[in-house]
């Protein structure tokens, strides 16, 4: 009898709870096509929940911020997919007048994408506690005054991925701003992230007006369980950092890894990765390349590891990376001198005479993958489940072992311009030296003496690897088409 009456009961609240699910997503959700700034303006206030704001191509003389509350499940996207056709203009990074933040996130799984913003003040993106759940996708933040996309506290199952984050306007001082007037600024900067995905981005010369600044990748103050892989981080006063060194009171970063990502760090750039009151961390397999001569600015600190006897780094597990330059040990026990880490399965040159630019193809140009002549570096690492993958999303390993560093040499194959696709570039590649001598940015795929035939059938048994809409771009290849690395060059020249 108990039974025969709990039952119904039951059946009548999941009832009702599923007619409150399903009033959670309307079917009369809309599209709001505009393309003009108070049609955007409008409806980032008026749209409702799950609609859809699709911008047309344009650069848009934004007015004020978009703070997007009570827009669950909303989506904002430029129309043609190409981030750089739709520009959202705040008004300059530099200018006290102008807007201070583009978007705000104050609702949960909202999505942005295919869009640049340039020129703001303070943020790009801003996630306030109730943005959980959301995506930012193909976005271009470019001379953004303090982080480019901050994190209030909390933000948890956020994804930023397939973004370029960077700077070509120096920095300007803020005498009245309360904190590091002249250093404060950031790339992606999240307080708190829970099971966060940062993934694909270029983030690159992001940099204070003193030569300071936070990291092109931060994560801090009780963040757990986030991801931070293949991305290319180059030319930031620090480059993927974990843990702020100034202390929280908390274990900054948990449960989390660091895996396959290019860092490229110049002598005035201080810090590569910085590992401060972790538990339970993972960094495997990164290229973490500092320029210069060793004992040269910063040298010392590329990596750098810090904490307290109250939350003493525990369990941080680093493995397969190649690291040139030193490591700055600052935590409360020691252990990690450059010797020990190196003990530990990693490259670390200290000396800089083992860690060459002939390692890498293009090092002054940003490409940290590895050549045929990094035979330190080839097969020379261990197999760790969590690496089953390249920064191409080429499979690990290939030939007898991993590789050390974020690249997998020849993975995957047939990718002979290191785009992470397998097509009909790479057989240009190919046909341009057939018959010829060459290594595997010339289509020898085989590693024997000639660019031939037996190549073709690489390449061939591999033809459209990393096609596909499900397959995200690598950073490397978005470093490419956007041809950021001129860029780069012309503001340190300038
Ligand atoms: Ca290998
Ligand atoms: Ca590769
Ligand atoms: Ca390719
Ligand atoms: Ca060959």
């Amino acid at each position: 009898m108990k039974v025969e009456s709990f039952l119904p009961g039951w059946t009548v609240l999941i009832a009702v709870m599923g007619a409150l699910l399903a009033s959670q997503t309307p079917a009369s959700a809309e599209t709001h096509y505009v393309d003009e700034v108070w049609e955007l303006e409008y409806w980032a206030v008026q749209c409702n929940p799950y609609d859809e704001i699709v911008i047309a191509p344009g650069t848009y003389n934004m007015t004020k911020c978009l703070y997007m509350q009570n827009k669950q499940g909303v989506t904002v996207r430029g129309q043609t997919g190409v981030a750089s056709d739709v520009v959202l203009w705040g008004g300059g990074m530099n200018n006290a007048s102008a807007i201070q933040e583009c978007f705000q996130f104050v609702s949960t799984d909202m999505t942005l994408a295919d869009l640049t913003i340039e020129g703001y003040y303070n943020h790009a993106v801003h996630f306030q506690p109730a943005g959980d759940r959301c995506i930012v996708d193909n976005v271009t933040t470019l001379n953004i005054g303090e982080q480019h996309m901050k994190g209030a506290v909390n933000n948890d199952d956020c994804v930023i991925r397939n973004c370029k984050l960077y700077q070509t306007e120096a920095r300007v001082c803020r005498p009245d701003h309360p904190v590091s007037p002249c250093n404060y600024i950031g790339g992606i900067d999240l307080h708190g992230a829970r099971r966060c995905e940062i993934y694909d981005n270029v983030v690159m010369d992001i940099m204070g007006a003193d030569d300071g600044g936070d990291g092109g990748i931060f994560l801090w103050n009780a963040s757990q369980n986030c991801v931070i892989e293949r991305n290319v981080v180059i030319g930031c006063c620090k480059g993927i950092e974990l843990g702020n060194p100034s202390d929280q009171g908390v274990w900054q970063v948990q449960d989390s890894i660091v895996r396959n990502n290019f860092v490229l760090s110049r002598p005035n750039e201080d810090i590569g990765i910085e590992l401060c009151y972790t538990l339970n961390c993972k960094v495997y397999n990164n290229t973490v390349y500092r320029t210069g001569a060793p004992g040269s600015q910063d040298w010392n600190r590329t990596f750098h590891i810090d904490d307290n006897r109250f939350h003493e780094t525990t369990n941080l597990d680093i493995q397969n990376n190649i690291i040139r330059g030193g490591i700055t040990d600052h935590t409360y026990s020691g252990g990690w001198t450059a010797a020990a880490v190196e003990a530990m399965g990693n490259i670390v040159d200290v000396a800089g005479t083992l860690v060459l630019p002939e390692w890498f193809v293009d090092p002054d140009n940003l490409n940290l993958h590895l050549t045929e002549l990094a035979i330190a570096a080839i097969n020379a690492a261990v197999t760790l489940a969590d690496v089953p993958e390249d920064i191409d999303r080429g499979p690990r390993p290939a030939g007898d072992f991993p590789d050390m560093g974020a690249d997998e040499y020849g993975s995957p194959a047939g990718d002979a311009n290191y785009d992470g696709k397998v097509d009909g570039l790479d057989y240009n590649v190919w046909s341009l030296h057939y018959q010829q001598a060459g290594n595997w940015g010339d289509g020898n795929f085989n590693s024997d003496a000639l660019v031939d035939g037996l190549d073709y059938n690489v390449w061939s048994l591999n033809y459209g690897f990393g096609e596909g809409s499900h397959v995200p771009e690598p950073a490397f290849a978005l470093l490419l088409t956007a041809g950021l690395g001129p860029i780069l060059r012309r503001r340190r020249n300038g």
